[in-house]
């Protein structure tokens, strides 16, 4: 990236801003130097946002609580970037810009900037691109980051250790099971919004708040913050505002206690820790020797030739 085009970004172009993005995303080994050049520059300017998890499962209203609560962010003064992390979707390009449709105003905007799920493939995988991509954001002067995931996998563990704010949209009614949402992410969840309260079902919304106010006091937190449920629509922007007053809150007394730095310097620490065992395993997978020592090996741990011990011992002598 040239000198002209980091001052292009950092002054918020957005072509600037996707032409970097293009180049963080890349799988092409000359690409690779040059992202880290890029990240490198943007670095000293990155960090002054609100980081802002989104999940739920499909059909919950993601998209259309987005295009809603990007819309009212604008109106309040900020400059919003919506990125996604869907590791089902195999090309760059799917799932969320299939969904610009629903956010189709909001993708209109000069003030809102809409990234779709990067290709999975390299190091550290989708969720380690859209990392990079929020603090190429941050350095565009985007205020507000909202990472949209669905919340079926993995991903969300990967979306809420990059976050400062993780939020679980549900739905009124399910009860059962929590909806099919794993109970692993629920404890993640800074907040539970229950989207759809409008029309018939505006009662049964604030019916399952409480019954989720009960569910999530029986979770452990170990945080200043006690996790929110709150109720809004999408679709009629009913408690938007909410939702933001609640997360500005949320900022504010993280701030105060030091919670919000000291959570963002352990989500540093993990990124590295995680690309360090990623290397490791890549370089341990690309040694000849062990590449044709490991199925002997394998075979005589089955057969418990050997202990499991003694044939990492082994490969690790190769290292
Ligand atoms: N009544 C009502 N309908 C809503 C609301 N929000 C979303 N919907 C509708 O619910 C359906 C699904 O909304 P989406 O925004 O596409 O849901 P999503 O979570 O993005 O779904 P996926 O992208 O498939 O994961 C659409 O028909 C929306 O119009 C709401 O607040 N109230
Ligand atoms: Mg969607």
């Amino acid at each position: 990236m040239s000198q002209f085009d980091l001052q292009q970004l950092l002054g918020g172009n957005r072509r600037a801003l996707a032409k970097a993005i293009t180049v963080i995303e890349s799988s092409l080994d000359a690409h690779r130097e040059q992202a880290q050049t890029i990240l490198e520059e943007v670095l000293p300017h990155s960090g002054n946002s609100i980081r802002v998890g989104i999940t739920g499962v499909p059909g919950v209203g993601k998209s259309t609580f987005i295009e809603a609560f990007g819309l009212y962010l604008i109106e309040q003064g900020k400059r919003v970037a919506v990125l996604a992390v869907d590791p089902s979707s195999p090309i760059a390009g799917g799932s969320i810009l299939g969904d610009k449709t629903r956010m189709e105003e909001l993708s209109r905007r000069e003030e809102a900037f809409i990234r779709p799920t990067p290709a999975a493939g390299a190091l550290g995988g989708v969720a380690q691109k859209t990392r990079e991509t929020m603090l190429l954001c941050e350095a565009a002067g985007y205020d507000v980051i909202l990472v949209e995931t669905v919340g079926v996998g993995q991903s969300e563990y990967q979306v809420a250790g990059m976050v400062d704010f993780f939020m679980v949209l549900m739905l009124p009614g399910g009860g059962d099971e929590l909806q099919g949402i794993k109970k692993g992410i629920m404890e993640l969840a800074d907040a539970l919004v229950i989207n759809k309260a409008d029309g018939d079902s505006e009662k049964l919304a604030g019916m399952t708040q409480r019954q989720y106010t009960s569910a999530m006091s029986l979770l452990r937190h170990n945080s200043f913050w006690t996790p929110r449920v709150m109720t809004c629509s999408a679709l009629t922007s009913h408690n938007i505002d909410a939702v933001w007053a609640m997360l500005l809150e949320y900022y504010y007394e993280a701030l105060a206690c030091n919670a919000f730095i000291s959570k963002r310097n352990q989500q540093n620490l993990d990124w590295m820790r995680q690309l360090l065992n990623e290397m490791l395993l890549l370089k341990l997978s690309q040694n000849a020797t062990v590449k044709s020592l490991l199925p002997d090996l394998e075979r005589a741990v089955e057969r418990q030739e050997i202990t499991a011990f003694a044939a990492v011992k082994q490969i690790m002598e190769h290292l």
